[in-house]
């Protein structure tokens, strides 16, 4: 019997739907891709990267706005069967330097503006291609599989095969690339489509940045294996989406997103009246967001769990869930059951399985779960448990419902926004400047961004140091988001008896600076 092609491409225009008119994707500048475009364009440029010769395996890296287009390169690279490797726009040289040269991307396409700096680095670094992508479908790119077909055949894919690599610093040190595969996002995306009810008839705002799990994969994926039509925004913007909220019937964000959009006089149940679900995740959503929600609209926002490493893990009910006793309550401040397929534990330091309502550290098992750090093959080993699970990192426990509720992180990052920062990057960073003998980096709350990190900063003897210059020096070489909100200069760093620096201390210390 012959093998279904598992090439998540493939999995993903299984849902397309029969209508191949219709309209998939409707931007915020009036653009209207129909399902056949996105088919054909994504074959020309499928087309366009084979025409290259690029050895079996090759990444294709990406630092290039929000655009359908960017949609339509991370279509085709999965659909000649390469590699694709999303950067985030923010990132500065001294970090895309560091991307390049881990991931060796046979191409790269970046921006016009950003071309003579990213080609420079990308050359440098063994690579063959660069193109651009711009605003307005300009550049390189686009001109170049103009001259391709736009029918190609899917290259056959198997679960393992490699499809993305999403970086991400996880604990230490620099960032790893976590490579998943095929089958790992096409389970994912299958059990989300299910677990949330898609539907065809489904119209998602997406206002998500494309190059992180949520907005490339959950959101992304969700309404293409749907069939279901796609409210294109190039930038989040409360007051746009509230604009064409009406016309919607899911929507998913970063907390940041619904606190913004709860500020704006234009929500209420009105302006929901066909919505059918808000998720949020990539953060923790506070009860107050929560509750001010379903006062609000009326709707209660669906909070789930996920990774980089492993798409998403738990989610609260969308409908009620058979595998608990027909619990069908979403419950603010919790993250919900593992998804079907998952298996979630917490366990405590000895690896011994906690019991209900014992906090510990969630390690995870499934089809979603990645098959390993780029390159390296010792951090990978350290992450996985003597059973085969992934250790997320996170901290939480499970109550007797079967509620998953995160209470902390053993991992020292600050999420800001949705956005992953790390304070060992940071300091690493600080520590290098003149006059600097030690810093560190720690979160403490945001009224917009949930956490934002404040830098603490000790001089050397003698040595005279400005917060704002710091600052600034940050600014000059790492992404915006990165940068603390705050430095402070501290004669030395709290420290417990085994020389360690207390980081409580300091976000106590803190704590109130920003609300
Ligand atoms: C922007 N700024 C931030 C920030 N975003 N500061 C801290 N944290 C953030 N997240 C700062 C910039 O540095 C800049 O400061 C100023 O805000 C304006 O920048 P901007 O780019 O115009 O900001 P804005 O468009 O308002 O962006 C805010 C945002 C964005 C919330 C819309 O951060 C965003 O899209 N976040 C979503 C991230 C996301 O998709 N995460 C999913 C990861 S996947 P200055 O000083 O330079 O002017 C994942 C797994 C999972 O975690 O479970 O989903
Ligand atoms: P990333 O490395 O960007 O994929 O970030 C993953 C991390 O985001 C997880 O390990 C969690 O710490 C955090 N996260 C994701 N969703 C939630 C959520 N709903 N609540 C709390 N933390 C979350």
């Amino acid at each position: 019997m012959p093998q279904t092609n598992q090439n998540l491409f493939a999995v993903l225009r299984g849902g397309f739907p029969a209508d191949q008119d219709g309209v998939a994707i409707e931007t915020d500048d009036g653009l209207r891709y129909s399902w056949r475009d996105l088919d054909h364009a994504s074959a020309m440029l499928a087309n366009l990267l084979e025409s290259l010769g690029l050895p079996e395996g090759s990444r294709i890296a990406a630092q290039v706005e929000k655009s359908v287009e960017a949609v339509l390169l991370y279509l085709a690279t999965l659909r000649a069967g390469y590699v694709y490797l999303p950067l985030n726009t923010a990132y500065q040289s001294a970090e895309i330097e560091y991307f390049i040269g881990n991931a060796e991307p046979a191409v790269v396409v970046c921006t016009p503006k950003n071309f003579s700096w990213v080609s420079k680095i990308a050359f440098k670094a063994g690579t063959r291609h660069v193109f651009t992508l711009g605003e307005g479908r300009s550049g390189s790119l686009l001109e170049r599989a103009a001259h391709h077909s736009d029918r190609h055949a899917v290259a056959e894919r198997g679960f393992d095969d490699l499809a993305v690599i999403i970086y991400t610093s996880g604990t230490t040190g620099r960032s790893k690339g976590a490579m998943l595969s095929h089958g790992n996002i096409a389970s994912n995306a299958r059990v989300l489509r299910d677990y949330w009810g898609w539907r065809g008839d489904d119209v998602l705002i997406h206002a998500l940045p494309i190059f992180h799990v949520h907005g490339l994969f959950v959101a992304i994926h969700g309404a293409l294996l749907a069939g279901a039509k796609m409210l294109w925004f190039h930038k989040f913007d409360p007051k746009a989406v509230l604009a064409r909220l009406p016309e919607a019937t899911v929507f998913m964000g970063v907390p940041t997103l619904y606190v913004r959009m709860l500020a704006e006089p234009a929500l209420d149940r009105h302006t929901a009246q066909h919505m059918r679900l808000f998720v949020s995740g990539s953060a923790p959503l506070l009860i107050e967001t929560f509750d001010a929600w379903r006062h609000r609209t009326g709707h209660t926002i669906l909070e789930r769990y996920g990774m980089s490493e492993t798409g998403m893990l738990t989610s609260n009910p969308y409908a009620a869930d058979a595998r608990h006793g027909g619990e069908s309550e979403r419950r603010g401040g919790t993250v919900g059951f593992p998804l079907p397929g998952v298996e979630l534990r917490v366990q405590g330091d000895d690896g011994r399985v906690l019991a209900a309502g014992e906090v510990g550290a969630i390690v995870v098992k499934g089809p979603n779960v990645f098959k390993g750090y780029w390159r390296m093959p010792e951090k990978t080993r350290e992450e996985f448990t003597a059973d085969g699970f992934f250790k997320t990192g996170d901290v939480g426990q499970i109550d007797a419902r079967g509620y998953v509720t995160i209470v902390g992180r053993a991992k020292d990052l600050i999420i800001s926004g949705g956005y992953n920062v790390y304070p060992a990057e940071i300091e690493s960073f600080i520590n290098e400047m003149p006059g600097v003998a030690e810093s560190a980096v720690v979160g403490v709350p945001h009224p917009d961004f949930g956490e934002v990190g404040v830098a603490v900063v000790v001089a050397r003897a003698s040595a005279t140091i400005d917060p704002e210059r710091i600052l600034a020096d940050l600014k000059a070489r790492l992404a915006n988001y990165k940068i603390p909100k705050r430095c402070f200069i501290a004669t030395e760093l709290p420290r417990n008896a085994m020389g360690k620096v207390q980081k409580n201390q300091l976000r106590e210390q803190h704590k109130a600076l920003f609300t």
